[in-house]
């Protein structure tokens, strides 16, 4: 799954679709075809950005910057177009513009959401996160963090399917980064099997994330190698989509893990 974010501010590439101050949709139409071109399956097209301390958008500027975009992907590349949401309407919008996926870093808890997304008979990844990208960082706290996250998303399912959105149709993301320290995001990938018991495909999203910043003192533009070696890490868990910023070197370093994964099952 390739990240293009169609937002001014988000933390690893924010802005770099922006010109004179408004999104540039040719630009971010060479970074879709080049993303696809390199083997993503799947684009997520997001307008919000969910950064630590990242202020809020308004479902009007998230759907202006997202909904052109949509349309364009839809009508000239050959991919499941995922739109990282939280807003009903733009669920709805997107959906009837051709989106194929619904990722929502909110798990449907938005008034109108369970709903919207109910009705657009599109796939669903729900993802935890602890309170909101304004303040989830601010010391972040669980007894057992798998266990938790866990139940959290058993409980996001069991909405889901009493709002007529079946089990087929879900993803789960434990959400890494979100409300998490780096020791949460550390037992969570190493936790991801328990997580993977649940029965339902798992998303992740590592790359470039802060934690790699934490732990080795890397800037964004210098976690490639870390977000590799994570993504592989992840798959080897039981990841079944990895979400990247840099898909034609994720693609490769999955090749590898999925050479070595086919030797092993002659
Ligand atoms: C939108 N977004 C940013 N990080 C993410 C992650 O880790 N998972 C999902 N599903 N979405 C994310």
């Amino acid at each position: 799954m390739g990240v293009i974010n169609a937002t001014p501010d988000s933390f690893s590439d924010g802005g770099s679709l922006y010109r004179s101050g408004g999104l540039d949709i040719d630009l971010a139409m060479g970074r879709a075809r080049d993303m696809v071109a390199a083997g993503a399956a799947i684009l997520d097209i997001g307008g919000e950005s969910t950064r630590p301390g990242a202020a809020p958008v308004s479902p009007a500027q998230e759907m202006d910057r997202v909904l052109p975009l949509v349309e364009r992907v839809a009508a000239e590349l050959d991919v499941v177009i995922s739109v990282d949401t939280s807003t009903p309407q733009l669920m709805t919008e997107a959906a009837a513009l051709g989106a194929g996926l619904l990722n929502d870093v909110r798990a449907l808890t938005r008034e109108g959401a369970l709903e919207a997304a109910a009705a657009t008979g599109l796939p669903v990844c729900l993802m935890h996160m602890r309170g909101e990208p304004g303040s989830m960082q601010r010391n972040p706290h669980y007894e057992d963090v798998v266990a938790e996250v866990g139940a959290y998303l058993q409980e996001r399912v069991a909405a889901c399917t009493a709002h007529g959105l079946g089990r087929q149709r879900l993803l789960l993301d434990p959400g890494f980064g979100f409300g998490k320290t780096v020791a949460h995001n550390l037992q969570l990938l190493r936790g991801l099997p328990r997580l993977a018991e649940l029965g339902l495909p798992l998303l992740v999203g590592l790359s470039r994330k802060s934690m790699i910043g934490l732990l080795l003192g890397r800037e964004p533009g210098e976690r490639l190698p870390a977000s590799l070696a994570l993504a592989v890490l992840a798959v080897e868990r039981g990841a079944a989509v990895v979400r990247s910023h840099d898909v034609a070197a994720t693609v490769d370093a999955l090749a590898m893990w999925t050479a070595l994964k086919e030797v092993e099952a002659q």
